[in-house]
């Protein structure tokens, strides 16, 4: 069961094919009728000897490329139509392109309106379309001549594409299998209330296994809904599988809930993300993408303006490919594996023109920095190795963080029975390592326990006090990305190997022993002394001696004391008691609170003190902000200092 797309340019013949051989008119919109172009996606069946297709009739015209993509998504094989009379016209072109950056195979030419031409004009055609499709998937394609005005050409396409079918059923059989091991998927292009059966909605099934009763997710948001039932080419079924076009009517669902473009898939086998990896192709006829541009990506049936960030950090040629991380401005449901489309955005002077397109690689990866060549190895490796290889390639993006196991399989888009084989291996091989249910290589668990290790001595040196870093607390520092199964993983590794030691919730260096905590006796002891000297304090080297401390001690004492409040630094060694150093401030402020300003000399005689002691101290209440100092060098209350030390005398008096 086969879906074929019918594409080209608009007016060449597409939709009276269609109906030519199957009797259904896919222009059903009465504007359609009205205007003679398809605007929305035709969809019809053609029974012949050699099978069953489905027909999804493009729309031709520019405007509504958009949709020509959303069909194209689902497609097996492709129809591509060329007007005889008219030849290859930019959407041949360009659907062609679409066609194949969206990775379809297989396909046939078909020459419409042979009636029309004399043996020259078609000759001249039949050159155009050689060399449209020389250098694309449909080089050597048949070239099938018919007119829908000569019953007999129509009968013997109608030969052509029977054998063809047979032929495509055959290639398509290992394709078909893998399709059907993966997780249902349906990307929704039609959406339609029945009367009195709700909401039906219908799509080209993308991948998996559907049968009435199962339960879905719809795409963004995850809202569940109920099958009540499936129906294939105007038939009900019970259950359906991969490939083939697919009408489901959902229990419950509004038409809002189910719009064109959500995609439908079993619970817990999709997520919306806005950010994946990808191997991007730029068309040949397009200038080349800078490091960073925006583009309208086209991916299932639906779209989305995205950030293009070329991961080699520099430009990107035309005809090249090249790896990319995409940054949606709106979450989708993506797998990778899948392919999409780029399109100018509505800024770009290339709006709506197929500039490039590529397949999804890995999804919500890190911010990677550019021009990394592990980065760039890693995504090779995703993108053309084996499974074991494309395993290891996600442990290496992921890095530090690891990958989780249990979204390996999807994040693949693989199944998961192979995905747990190849991850055995590699255990096994010791080319991963497992931590809690993250894998990483054992490159990123060194550095892991690298960066816990730098962590761990910088915090000794910070807090030489503490006995440690809390375990908790240590993983948040390096990112609160960092899942804790990973970073417990890592610590044990490092305990084992003897480079940290972890006791109780508390991760050291070894052989680190916390510094002696200040004894406050001892501290008291020191700010008497000081108290004693008044303002006019001896420095830490002079009350260390007249103390009978060391000056380490002493100054471990004194920063105590401070953070404590008992003393107030003046300068790097000169400390006051904090009492001494209060009654002091408010004795300036009681002689100057009403003054413009006073001078060095004038507050030299209130204070009694030599320059030595007097200058740190001035500087001291300015520090403290109760004074300012003009440059002419005199000092005034500031008026905040003022204010509150006249709240605080009328307080006092009241
Ligand atoms: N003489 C002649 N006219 C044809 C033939 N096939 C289609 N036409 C005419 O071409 C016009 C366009 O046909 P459509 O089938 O609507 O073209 P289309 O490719 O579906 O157009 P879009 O869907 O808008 O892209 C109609 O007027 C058809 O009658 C043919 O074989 N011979
Ligand atoms: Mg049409």
């Amino acid at each position: 069961l086969l879906t074929l797309g019918i594409a080209g340019h608009v007016d060449h013949g597409k939709t009276s094919l269609v109906r030519a051989l199957t009797g259904i008119d896919t222009d059903r919109l009465p504007e359609e009728r009205r205007r003679g172009i398809s605007i929305e996606l035709g969809f019809a069946h053609l029974d012949l000897a050699g099978g069953r297709a489905a027909l999804v009739d493009m729309p031709g015209h520019e405007r509504f490329v958009r949709r020509m993509i959303a069909g194209a998504a689902g497609i097996d094989a492709v129809l591509l139509v060329v007007a005889a009379d008219e030849g290859v016209m930019p959407q041949a072109r360009e659907h062609l392109a679409i066609c194949q950056l969206l990775g379809v195979q297989h396909g046939a030419i078909v020459l419409t309106k042979t009636d029309l031409v004399d043996p020259e004009m078609r000759a001249m055609a039949l050159a155009d379309v050689a060399e449209l499709v020389h250098d694309t998937f449909l080089a050597g394609a048949a070239v099938w001549p018919v007119s829908v005005r000569q019953p007999d050409t129509l009968v013997e396409l109608k030969g052509q594409l029977s054998t063809w079918l047979l032929e495509l059923a055959e290639v398509q059989v290992q394709r078909q299998a893998a399709l059907r091991a993966r997780p249902f998927r349906l990307a929704v292009d039609r959406a339609f209330s029945l009367h009195g059966r709700g909401t039906v909605v219908a799509g080209s099934l993308g991948a998996g296994r559907i049968a009435i009763e199962d339960v879905v997710d719809v795409w963004p948001g995850g809202r569940q809904f109920r099958v009540r039932s499936l129906e294939q080419h105007s038939a009900a079924v019970a259950a359906a599988e991969a490939p083939g076009r697919l009408a489901l009517n959902l229990a419950g669902a509004t038409l809002a809930e189910v719009p064109i473009g959500s995609t439908l898939a079993l619970p817990g086998t999709l997520a919306c993300v806005d950010r994946c990896d990808a191997r991007l192709r730029l068309l040949v006829d397009h200038p080349a993408l800078s490091v960073r541009s925006r583009a309208m990506l086209h991916i299932g049936t639906s779209q989305t303006e995205v950030a293009v960030v070329q991961l080699a950090g520099t430009p990107q040629a035309p005809g090249t490919a090249a790896w990319v991380q995409l940054q949606l401005d709106r979450p989708l449901p993506l797998v990778a594996g899948d392919r999409f489309v780029l399109r100018g955005w509505r800024q770009d002077p290339r709006l709506g023109q197929t500039l490039a397109g590529g397949q999804i690689l890995c999804v919500q990866p890190r911010r990677h920095k550019l021009g990394d060549a592990e980065v760039l190895a890693a995504l090779g490796e995703l993108a053309d190795g084996k499974l074991d290889a494309r395993v290891l390639a996600l442990a290496r993006l992921a890095d530090i963080r690891g990958v989780e196991e249990v979204a390996l399989a999807l994040s693949l888009g693989v199944p998961a029975d192979p995905v747990q084989r190849a991850v055995r291996q590699l255990l096994g091989d010791n080319r991963l390592r497992r931590a809690g249910g993250y894998l990483l290589t054992p490159e990123a668990l060194a550095r892991l326990e690298g960066r816990l290790i730098e962590r761990v001595r910088a915090y000794h040196q910070q807090q030489p006090q503490r006995p440690g870093v809390d375990i908790d607390g240590l993983g948040r520092e390096l990112g609160d990305w960092l899942p804790a199964a990973v970073v417990a993983q890592a610590l044990s590794a490092a305990g084992k190997r003897g480079v940290l030691e972890v006791q109780g919730s508390v991760v050291k260096l070894p052989g680190f022993s916390p510094k002696q905590v200040v004894d406050p006796a001892v501290a008291g002891k020191l700010v008497d002394v000081l108290r004693a000297h008044g303002l006019m304090a001896p420095d830490l080297a002079a009350l260390s001696e007249e103390t009978g401390r060391t000056v380490r001690d002493a100054a471990a004492a004194l920063a105590w004391a401070t953070a404590q409040g008992h003393v107030v630094r003046l300068a790097e060694d000169v400390y006051l008691a904090a009492d001494v150093a209060q009654v002091a401030a408010d004795r300036v402020l009681a002689a100057f609170v009403d003054r413009e300003s006073f001078s060095t000399g004038e507050l030299k005689d209130l204070l009694g003190l030599s320059r030595k002691y007097l200058i740190p101290f001035a500087e001291h209440l300015d520090a403290v902000r109760l004074t300012v100092r003009d440059p002419s060098g005199n000092r005034r209350v500031r008026d905040r200092a003022r204010e509150a030390w006249r709240q605080r005398q009328s307080g006092g008096a009241g």
